[in-house]
């Protein structure tokens, strides 16, 4: 996860960050919904669907089926908001309309479920006194609520999550006449896009952490307007990304938009016409390599690993060696030692947008309502990447701590 400063964590975790993932979830939502707002009409859609529906790649229409009949099936029930603004914009981008989704012999509103998502999350965030606000149409509340969180000292928000509520922000701000609203947001907007070009003079162009460039340039590039007249240098911001090699589809689709000068924001405007670009082909596997092919001969490093549990029920610590070959990633250490000690180091993953993620370690399984999760660490240090990305280096101790977000 990304570190306010280079090499240091908050105190009690990487992850202080107290509504990091609601946060970002109603961000989504609210900008999904004003670039809706402002962006598109129900013919152009409508037109659109008709003229893309040939043009499209294999890949693509596969895809588009696949996050359909996941819409239908799970929007309602399993889905935050921030996960069917993701939905919406990825079926806006391919000019088909969220409004009416047919698949499995059913037919869903996700822009209406998007709506009522994200009235029920602005509601147990709690917004005591958004007077100027209110009643003035959903989204503008549910501004006024995430600008009060940027700029609330306490609330900590990651770079990540304060690039999205940017994003969602100035789309507000170009939508509202309340002036009260407009002030706080220009506040809010000024004050995010002040505190990343700060931190990127000061970092030799990083801000937050290399995962984090994506959706603070996307941020940075629509919203110069509440840094003016001061000059983003974004040579440089760039020249990090460009630097970096990233891998994981997730990551390369946060950064991907920012290179060409648009945030996800702008899919909802996308011209839809008879020659939508063909998406490149798919590459046939996400899954990283796990280094379970050891050469023979080739080298081998050892890892300590310890699972810990300090928090909940009955507590254990236990810790062990286990060799791989080199170049592996942490998930591979993690398999190793399960099959070691099983009764100890059993675990399970989930998989998700980033890669799998670790759910259960020692039958003790994160868990949404309590906000707990496993959290990664090395020599203390939160780790930046997942145990499907992060390779470990020979004699590293690595630990799995049973935390809170
Ligand atoms: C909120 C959040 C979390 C929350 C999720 C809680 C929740 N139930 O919502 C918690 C605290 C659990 C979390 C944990 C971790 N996170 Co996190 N997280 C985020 C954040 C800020 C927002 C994700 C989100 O809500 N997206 C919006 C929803 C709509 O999309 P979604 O796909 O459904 O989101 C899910 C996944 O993102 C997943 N998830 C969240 N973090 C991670 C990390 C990994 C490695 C995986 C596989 C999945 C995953 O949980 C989300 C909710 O279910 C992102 C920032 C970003 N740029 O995306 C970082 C981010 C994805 N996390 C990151 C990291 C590093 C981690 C940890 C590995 C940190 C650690 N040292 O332990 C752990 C995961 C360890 C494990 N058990 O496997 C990195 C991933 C970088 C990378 N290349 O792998 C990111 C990009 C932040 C950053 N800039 O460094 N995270």
């Amino acid at each position: 996860m990304e570190k306010e400063e280079e090499g240091a964590a908050p105190a009690d975790g990487f992850y202080t960050w107290v509504k990091d993932a609601r946060m970002l979830s109603v961000a989504f939502a609210v900008g999904v919904l004003l670039a809706l707002a402002g962006g598109t009409d129900g013919h152009h859609v409508l037109l659109a669907m008709n003229l893309a529906g040939e043009a499209a790649s294999n890949a693509q229409k596969l895809l588009l089926h696949q996050i359909k009949e996941v819409a239908v099936e799970s929007a309602q029930k399993d889905m935050t908001s921030g996960n069917v603004a993701l939905y919406v914009l990825a079926l806006l981008s391919s000019c088909q309309n969220p409004r009416h989704v047919q698949a499995l012999g059913h037919t869903v509103d996700l822009v209406r479920i998007l709506q009522q998502k994200t009235d029920e999350e602005i509601a147990k965030l709690g917004t005591p006194g958004c007077e100027g606000a209110r009643g003035a149409g959903g989204y503008q509340e549910a501004s006024v609520a995430l600008a009060r969180q940027v700029l609330s000292p306490e609330s900590q928000l990651s770079v990540d999550t304060r690039a999205v509520a940017a994003l969602a922000l100035a789309c507000t701000y170009g939508h509202t006449d309340l002036h009260d609203v407009q002030d706080l947001l220009w506040l809010a907007l000024s004050t995010v896009t002040n505190d990343f070009l700060d931190e990127q003079e000061l970092r030799d162009g990083m801000i937050g952490n290399i995962y984090s460039m994506g959706l603070a340039l996307q941020a940075l590039g629509s919203t110069s307007k509440f840094y003016a007249p001061r000059e983003w240098d974004c040579e440089q911001a760039f020249s990090v990304v460009y630097h970096h090699d990233y891998q994981q589809p997730m990551a390369i689709a946060q950064v991907l938009p920012a290179l060409v000068g648009k945030s996800y924001l702008d899919a909802a405007s996308l011209e839809c016409s008879n020659d939508v670009p063909l998406s490149p082909t798919l590459e046939s596997s996400t899954s990283p390599n796990l280094g379970t092919t050891s050469f023979p001969g080739g080298a081998t490093i050892k890892v300590h690993y310890s699972v810990i549990n300090t928090l909940q029920g009955r507590h254990f610590n236990y810790t062990i060696a286990v060799h791989v070959p080199e170049g592996s990633r942490l998930l591979k250490v993690l398999q190793v030692a399960e099959e070691k000690e099983p009764e100890k180091f059993s675990f399970q993953t989930e998989q998700t947008s980033w890669g799998p993620m670790v759910v259960s370690i020692h039958k003790l399984a994160a868990n949404t309502n309590d906000r707990t999760y496993w959290q990664f660490l090395s020599s203390g240090e939160p780790l930046q990447e997942g145990v499907g990305t992060y390779k470990p280096h020979d004699g590293e101790h690595i630990e799995a701590v049973f935390s809170t977000y």
